[in-house]
């Protein structure tokens, strides 16, 4: 695949990264970066050895959300297909069938901090700026922000972003559990990436499956996502990689998970 507003690679550690790359325009999206994201992702599922997903930044912006300038003079029905292709990648990221890390070098805003929801994790620079900004064009989020925002950190802070469209600093992101942790921005990618490696050591189809049940187990009441729980916990049970836990534990070793 050609790409051209991303750069896509895998390493050795499992441990997959695609990076906004657009950096003269902060990484605004438009619709070949979209397409180009899919296209990565798609190969990035099906790759066994990719364990783990990171998506960041070139230059000083995550992503400054969607392309402003594609905006002038927009019709309601391109709006709509505007909101319905942030949708779609939102909804990969979450489909997606093992963990995405959204690195947030810097800003984050509009559709940039919309697109970092849809990821599991967020880990920011502390000098990453976060916002939902659109108020200030006339605009609201149409990226999912008025709802995931709200389900990640409750209707009091969420109204706070999107009525003010002011930035908040990293500090404050984490504090008000919109981010996981902060890290330094000098050498920004490598903790990222240490973070990553971690994680890509650990069971795929036991991550697969609690992913699954945390995003979806919100939108049924309590009595059915612990029924959906029994279900999924009773799948990781017949895993090879459970056994290799429970023998890893008994003979004091480092377990080995082969995502079987
Ligand atoms: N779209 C297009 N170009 C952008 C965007 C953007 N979102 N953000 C920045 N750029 C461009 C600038 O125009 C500039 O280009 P040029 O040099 O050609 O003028 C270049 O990137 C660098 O930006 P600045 O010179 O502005 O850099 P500064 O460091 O001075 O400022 C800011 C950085 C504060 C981040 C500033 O660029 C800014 O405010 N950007 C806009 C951020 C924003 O409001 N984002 C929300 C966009 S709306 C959105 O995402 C809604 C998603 C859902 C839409 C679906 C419903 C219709």
């Amino acid at each position: 695949m050609e790409l051209k507003y991303i750069t896509y690679e895998k390493g050795d550690d499992g441990v997959a990264v695609i990076t906004l790359n657009r950096p003269e325009a902060l990484n605004a999206f438009n619709k070949d970066m979209v397409t180009e994201i899919l296209e990565a992702l798609k190969d990035a599922e099906e790759d066994e050895k990719v364990r783990v997903l990171v998506l960041t930044g070139a230059g000083k912006a995550f992503s400054a959300g969607a392309d402003i300038k594609s905006m002038k003079g927009m019709t309601p029905l391109k709006a709509r297909e505007l909101s319905l292709m942030g949708n779609k990648l939102c909804r990969a990221l979450e489909d997606f069938g093992k963990p995405v890390i959204a690195a947030i070098n810097g800003y984050a805003l509009g559709g940039g901090l919309e697109v970092s929801m849809a990821c599991d994790l967020r880990i920011a620079s502390e000098k990453a700026r976060m916002g939902q900004t659109e108020i200030n064009i006339g605009l609201i989020p149409g990226w999912g922000g008025t709802q995931r925002l709200t389900r990640l950190i409750g209707k009091t802070r969420a109204k706070e972003l999107v009525f003010t469209g002011k930035m908040i600093d990293a500090k404050t992101a984490e504090q008000w559990g919109l981010v996981n942790m902060v890290v330094p921005a000098e050498g920004f990618m490598e903790h990222v990436r240490q973070f990553a490696a971690e994680l890509a050591k650990k069971a795929p189809v036991a991550l697969r499956i609690a992913k699954s049940l945390i995003d979806n187990g919100l939108n049924v009441n309590l009595e059915a996502a612990l029924a959906l729980e029994r279900e999924g916990f009773a799948v990781v049970a017949s895993t090879e990689d459970l056994q290799e836990g429970v023998a890893a534990f008994m003979e004091k070793r480092k377990p080995e998970f082969k995502g079987k």
